[in-house]
């Protein structure tokens, strides 16, 4: 082929211009890896590294390397040098001589060098400035001087395109790092390239889909482009089953794409496609397009290859009872939307690996998300991650990057933007996974009604609309004319025009936590699409050893205050703590109650969303993953370790799931079904006291539709005698309360079974017993069983293994009953292989609720 590419990945050197040290440096690399690797800065989340670590960018960095060019590269009409992340303010050097100043880590810069070439050595030099001298020194144009700072981040984090969480947040530190953080490449050809590839989905009423395949071709040429479609699971050798329509040649358009290029269209038709699905729903069947360009010759020019699922997906905003839906709809299918809110895996971008990211997407999948929403304060993930959410199926809704900030949008800084937007949706235009683009995280609802904002000038208010409502929907229409633009998250359309709507569009819920209202009130609320809400906990005992000493291991402490870095967070815990459960007295006892109440408060919400399924079409919990060892609001921590609330979300983002309501001494036992067949069950709530003697039960049998939600069978207090009696020979009223609890069991007519615990009274002030909890262990393949029985109610059993991190099938649930619970030890995730079940057996660790009360 025509085109070639070297790449300039590998050994380069860093300078550290303050002092002139120099280090070696692999590419990509940064500032903070750099330095890590040589062991010049300790770990920047020790403790309160975090500080001196952010001093660091007060200074230049310049990254340089020599690389050898052959003479016949250099007889190349183009050569392009191609920075695919670059963090953030630079200027580029060829041989001494200055290519670019490039401003924006978000893009990608594609960069004509072939003048600044020579054959044989060449040198390249990139000056990263600072960015916190840059943003010290910016002025703000006349009556627009920004005084809203998000919490937890640096003044003046939103004049540079540079992930604004890198400059701190309310769940991450101020690590700033700078550096060469994606691949960097040269690319040289002569003659046509194809520049980028849309294809459009066209689903015809009778089950086949058309692709419109639109090749940009760059260069004056005569040539020919053809475009071929393959099953990426194909059944014969080369991947060709069941593809009616092979090769298509292609149409030259003249004119509609860049001067002196053209557009070279083809359309395919599938007859028989296979549909793609988010997991849960259907398969992740992909086809792969292979586009060819052939020159006036017939010589291959260039080739590319896009992988794509055939599905429709957009967002139903059908005008209802409520007022106005929110809901994605997959091939036509309205389904409920259950996930979280991706944030950057690391401060330090480089080590944000593909393997690491597949376990973050399979851990999610694992816990039953559909969708994940990759917030608008961080970065846009790179390729591997969308190829993951397309491969495993988890649609993702994708913010564009600008969170809870005003923006001073001169016409630089809207080309700046404009330009970014069109570089990511070109790359990531044709996954099948892609749902939805958001224009920002929560400005729209600030400018409408946050105090701070009202205080900031009416010309950047004027500037929100001018970016977020012309320039970048304009963009996205441009890039991916197929996805559903949404231009805030919340919004109930735009326009400042009542975005906190909750009968209209996404809403963001955080009276319960930040307003510090009981998590019940989540049940006071019927958002159609409940985007964002969340409860925070501490990450595990062993991700807080990551970080402190001895001596810093309570949460008061000045080390682990520096790593909550949402002002008051530990008092509500706290507050929450109080209301639910006794006093820990140790911090492990802390971190274990702190994980619980955070599954609790969660579940609570998406158990009634769910059961209001029609009204409400989603909930995405903030947040699924951490860029450092810190407490947040995260259900996966820093290490990849699952807390309490990732386990629960298994349970209750299950397509099948289970729930009881209680209202007053009514409790009903509902069925939430998100699958496409009805659901036929038996079920029974069953009132018992804690040594599992049965006070009183009632059952139902039934179905429950596909893609509904409905109530089962009832038990009212007020009318059951057995529970009246209890009431009556007790002392007073309450006694009773406190030794009963509350069992819901369904058995979908396939034998899966799902359970539901709820209490008449708080926690703290049930009368527990000790549990005496027995175990069987025996090895299946590369799992274990783990058999448990209990003599009385266990609640939110936990287990653990010493010196390693498993996933287990189930963890934190209640031991409700005499008969045996099975869990699977499914994956040892890292640490001390386990050996045998001998070796388990003394390695496993069983804690329940009542531990937590030992006085120690
Ligand atoms: C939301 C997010 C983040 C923040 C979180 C917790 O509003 O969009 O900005 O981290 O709340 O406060």
């Amino acid at each position: 082929m025509n085109i070639a590419k070297i790449s300039l990945g590998g050994d380069w050197k860093m300078r550290q211009c303050a002092d002139g040290a120099e280090y070696d440096a692999k590419v990509p690399g940064t500032v903070l890896s750099v330095l890590l690797e040589h062991g010049t800065i300790e770990d920047p989340f020790y403790r309160r590294n975090e500080y001196q670590t952010r001093e660091l960018f007060r200074g230049d960095y310049e990254f340089s390397r020599e690389f050898e060019i052959a003479g016949e590269l250099l007889q190349k009409e183009n050569v392009e040098l191609v920075c695919e992340g670059l963090d953030t303010l630079t200027e580029i050097r060829i041989n001494g001589k200055c290519i670019v100043h490039t401003d924006n880590m978000h893009r990608t810069w594609r960069l004509p060098v072939s003048d600044a070439l020579r054959e044989g050595m060449n040198t390249i030099s990139i000056l990263f400035r600072s960015p916190l001298r840059y943003i010290d020194e910016y002025r703000y144009g006349e009556n627009r001087e920004v005084q809203y700072v998000p919490c937890g981040c640096m003044e003046g984090n939103q004049i540079l395109r540079k992930a604004h969480s890198m400059f701190g947040w309310d769940w991450g530190p101020q690590l700033i790092d700078a550096g060469i953080f994606r691949d960097i490449y040269l690319e040289a050809w002569s003659g046509p390239r194809i520049d980028d590839v849309l294809i459009c989905q066209h689903h015809d009423p009778d089950g086949s889909v058309r692709l419109q395949v639109c090749a940009g071709i760059s260069g004056e040429d005569a040539g020919e482009t053809t475009v071929q479609l393959f099953e990426t699971d194909g059944k014969d050798a080369d991947g060709r089953a069941d593809v009616e329509t092979q090769m298509v040649k292609s149409s030259r358009n003249e004119g509609m794409h860049q001067p002196g290029g053209y557009t070279a269209e083809a359309e395919l038709t599938v007859s028989k496609p296979k549909l793609w699905w988010p997991a849960g729903y259907g398969e992740q069947p992909l086809y792969r397009v292979e586009i060819c360009h052939y020159d006036a010759e017939g010589r291959l020019a260039d080739r590319t290859e896009k992988t794509i699922g055939l599905r429709t997906l957009t967002i139903s905003r059908d005008v209802d009872e409520w007022g106005r839906e929110f809901a994605f709809m997959i091939n036509g299918v309205k389904i409920f939307t259950m996930g979280g809110n991706y944030i950057p895996e690391d401060c330090l971008y480089t080590r944000i690996t593909e393997e690491r990211q597949e376990y973050l997407v399979r851990s999610m999948v694992r816990a039953n998300y559909n969708c994940v929403r990759v917030w608008g304060g961080g970065y846009y993930p790179s390729d591997c991650f969308y190829d993951l959410c397309d491969r495993y199926g988890l649609i993702v809704w994708q913010d564009l990057m600008f969170a809870c900030n005003v923006y001073e949008v001169t016409d630089h800084f809207a080309e700046n933007c404009r330009q970014e937007v069109l570089d990511n949706l070109k790359r990531l235009r044709h996954h099948a996974c892609l749902g939805l683009i958001c224009g920002n995280n929560e400005i729209e609802s600030a400018w409408h009604h946050w105090g701070d904002f009202q205080k900031e000038s009416a010309y950047l208010r004027a500037d929100y609309i001018r970016l977020f409502e012309e320039i970048l929907p304009k963009a996205v229409k441009e890039a991916a004319p197929d996805a559903f633009y949404w231009p805030s998250s919340p919004s109930s359309g735009g326009c400042f025009d009542d975005p906190d709507n909750e009968n209209d569009g996404d809403t963001h819920y955080w009276s319960v936590w930040h307003g510090q209202l009981p998590f019940t009130d989540f049940g006071n609320h019927y958002f159609r699409f409940c985007s964002e809400f969340g409860f925070q906990s501490f990450p595990c005992m062993k991700t807080i050893d990551s970080f402190t000493l001895e001596e810093d291991r309570n949460i008061f402490s000045r080390v682990m205050e520096s790593h909550q870095k949402n002002d008051s967070a530990n008092g509500k815990m706290l507050y929450y703590l109080s209301e639910n459960f006794l006093c820990p007295s140790t911090l492990e006892q802390t971190v274990y109650i702190s994980q619980i109440l955070q599954g609790m408060a969660v579940r609570y919400g998406v158990e009634h969303w769910r059961r209001n399924r029609g009204r409400c079409m989603g909930a995405l919990y903030w947040q699924v993953n951490d860029n450092w060892p810190a407490p947040s609001w995260s259900s996966i921590d820093y290490f990849g370790r699952w807390k309490a609330l990732h386990y629960m979300a298994r349970e209750f983002y299950a397509r099948r799931a289970a729930s009881l309501e209680t209202d007053g001494g009514r409790i009903r036992l509902w069925t939430e079904n998100e699958t496409a067949d009805r659901q036929d069950y038996r079920m029974r709530i069953i009132l018992k006291k804690m040594d599992f003697t049965v006070v009183a039960q009632t059952a139902a049998s039934g179905s429950v539709e596909a893609y509904e939600s409905a109530p089962g069978a009832e038990l009212d207090l007020e009318h059951c005698h057995a529970y009246q009696e209890l009431k009556k020979n007790s002392t007073s009223g309450e006694d009773a309360d406190e030794e009963l609890f509350v069992e819901g069991v369904v058995i979908y007519a396939d034998g899966t079974v799902r359970r539901s615990t709820e209490t008449l009274l708080p926690y703290k002030y049930l009368r527990l017993p000790r549990p005496v909890i027995h175990t069987e262990i025996s090895r299946r393949g590369t799992e274990y069983e783990i058999r448990l029985e209990a003599d009385s109610f266990a609640a939110f059993v936990e287990l653990s293994v010493r010196d390693a991190d498993v996933i287990f099938s189930e963890n934190y649930f209640n031991i409700t009953g005499k008969e045996r619970r099975t869990i699977i030890l499914e994956e040892e995730v890292s640490g001390v292989r386990i050996r045998d079940e001998e070796d388990l057996a003394g390695r496993l660790r069983i804690t329940s609720l009542t531990d937590t009360f030992d006085k120690k």
